[in-house]
């Protein structure tokens, strides 16, 4: 069995069904392989950062692992985007890159990237990306590396690992003596039953004293699947929740208790019950900048928090917490659930005002085009029970984090902490190749489909369909409202797009341009009901602001806050 063989014969024994990656020589072995497999389906796309993004769609909502690849040199460091996201979203990804042959080392081969002779060290550029880098030098090896870095890839906080294979090696005459069938065992991260007491314990005495008890979960509660134990313990404690943008849904966004997104761009419903919590249960939440307003000091001061995450590391990392349970969200709730049981609500319940009228509120527009809060409301209303939507890097996010309103059976994922654009324009083509079955809808800018919108190509060509809905204004919105914050004027953030609608067609898929609410909801229906890749070319209105503010008060809020700090008041 050839070195690439084996690969895939591992990714096929720990159940991998696509592997995306770009062509190569050094990727040869690869795609061959790939092509006679009977159950890992290769792709190539036109670019491999788009690959990159795709392994990262695959393993976002299954636990299943992403694969990409890519040949030595450039085509490898094409890689590193998709690898950066999943080292920071946690996506159990595995990257095999080529690398030049080791008995050329230090001559400057082409695509060597040893570090010697004028070459980049590729090597330390993938473990600074990665959980874990290992250069297969040794053919034998082929089993133990593979099994040990898919392991590390699942294990506590998933995450990329990566897989130089040496050109060497990959020649069609070398073989791996003594390969073995691949087997997957990861332990879960159980949590200690004593910090889950603990924990019980406050919560418990909390509620006696009829203190305020606010659920915040993020995405980490979305992959754990921790939505119904989430929901039988505010429903059984009456507790309102909050949520980050990622966490959207985890118990429906109509739940009376559910007081909406708690971060910039959010609700006020939700910062209203933040600031009258007395403590705050976070589940699945690293605490990050866009979470926590720009990590606002003292955001925390005053009340218990409480803090539930899959990593130690995530502890204390922003906010001392007051108690932690390290553990799979699931789990962890479960465990806490378990031993609550008995427990009662408080007897003076906390009554926050649910995020409903702020979701569905009837939005001013006076101009001809679409205004994006209201497509974002008119998604909401057409999207179907089991649908997934991601949204890209820019406004157009905020717009969809405010507005989408989501059942415990949909899913939202906006750009992650890395946050490329484009990551989700592509990476949505993965997440198709990993759940064929539910509609997925890409919210993306103009701006991140210009940048790799040709993957359409690879969509079509693969079958593989999604529906793009491109936030069209011409310019890159975000950047020019913080431009224009920030410096008083804007430069060179605008740009003309072409006719997408037609280049949907020309490239095998369906395009409609739609410059009203009722054409937009005519497009959508119909793309949603034919199943077709689909791009809907919305233009909507400039002149609409998102909800976009790094103050906690809002928009307004934040500029008294700016004003405050200019003139020196406290
Ligand atoms: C690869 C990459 N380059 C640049 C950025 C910085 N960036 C974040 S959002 C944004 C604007 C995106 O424009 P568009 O897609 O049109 O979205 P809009 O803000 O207009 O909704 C830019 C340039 C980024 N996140 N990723
Ligand atoms: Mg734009």
């Amino acid at each position: 069995m050839r070195v690439y063989e084996a690969i895939v014969q591992g990714l096929e024994d720990v159940g991998v069904t696509a592997a995306f990656g770009g062509a190569g020589e050094n990727a040869a072995g690869m795609m061959i392989a790939l092509k006679n497999s009977a159950s890992v389906r290769g792709v190539i796309s036109r670019h491999e950062q788009a690959a990159s993004f795709m392994a990262c769609g695959y393993a976002m909502y299954t636990n299943k692992l992403g694969v990409c690849f890519a040949t030595a040199g450039p085509g490898a460091f094409n890689l590193f985007s998709g690898l950066a996201v999943a080292l920071s979203d946690s996506y159990p990804v595995l990257a095999v890159s080529g690398f030049a042959n080791l008995d050329w080392r230090g001559k400057g081969s082409l695509n060597e990237t040893s570090g010697l002779a004028r070459t980049p060290d590729s090597q330390a550029m993938f473990a600074a990306t990665t959980k874990k880098s290992v250069l297969l030098d040794d053919i034998s090896k082929t089993a133990d590396v593979l099994e040990d870095l898919i392991h590390t890839a699942f294990e506590g906080r998933p995450g990329p690992v990566h897989l130089h294979v040496p050109e060497n090696l990959a020649h069609p005459d070398v073989k791996v003596p003594n390969w073995r069938k691949i087997g997957l065992k990861v332990a879960p991260v159980t949590p200690d039953p004593k910090r889950v007491a603990e924990v019980t314990d406050v919560l418990k005495a909390a509620l006696a004293k009829g203190k305020k008890v606010l659920v915040l979960a993020g995405f980490g509660a979305i992959r754990a699947g921790a939505g119904p134990e989430l929901k039988t313990f505010v429903e059984r404690f009456q507790t309102p929740f909050a949520t980050t943008q990622d966490g959207k849904g985890i118990v429906s966004e109509h739940h009376p208790l559910a007081v909406g997104v708690f971060c910039d761009s959010g609700h006020a419903s939700a910062w209203k019950a933040f600031l009258a919590a007395d403590v705050v249960l976070c589940v699945g939440n690293a605490l990050n900048q866009h979470a926590t307003f720009n990590y606002k000091a003292g955001l925390f001061d005053g009340k218990t928090l409480i803090h539930l995450n899959i990593a130690e590391g995530e502890i204390d990392k922003a906010y001392k917490a007051d108690y932690a349970i390290v553990g799979d969200a699931k789990l962890s709730m479960a465990a806490l659930n378990a031993a609550m049981a008995g427990a009662k609500p408080s007897p003076a319940p906390f009554a926050a005002k649910s995020c409903d009228e702020e979701m569905t509120q009837h939005l001013v527009h006076l101009t001809g085009k679409i205004h994006p809060g209201q497509m974002a409301q008119a998604i909401s209303r057409l999207l179907p029970k089991d649908a997934i939507v991601l949204a890209d890097a820019g406004a157009h996010l905020t717009w969809m984090a405010y507005y989408l309103r989501l059942d415990e059976t949909q899913l939202f994922r906006k750009a992650g902490e890395f946050g490329p654009m484009a990551g989700h324009t592509n990476g949505a083509i993965g997440l198709r190749a990993a759940i064929p079955d539910r509609p997925i809808v890409v919210c993306c800018g103009d701006g991140c489909y210009n940048l790799a919108g040709f993957e359409l190509m690879t969509a079509v060509q693969y079958g593989l369909p999604v529906i793009w809905v491109i936030f069209d204004d011409a310019e890159f919105k975000l950047i020019k409202l913080f431009q224009l914050e920030t410096f008083h004027e804007s430069g060179l953030v605008e740009f003309t797009n072409p006719d997408w609608a037609a280049y949907a067609k020309a490239c095998g898929a369906d395009g409609v341009r739609v410059e009203s609410l009722n054409d937009f909801e005519a497009a959508f229906s119909a793309a949603l009901k034919s199943g077709r890749p689909t791009v809907i070319d919305a233009h909507i209105t400039r002149l609409a602001l998102p909800h976009y503010a790094p103050s906690p008060e809002g928009i307004i809020g934040e500029i008294v806050e700016k004003l405050k700090e200019r003139v020196g008041l406290e």
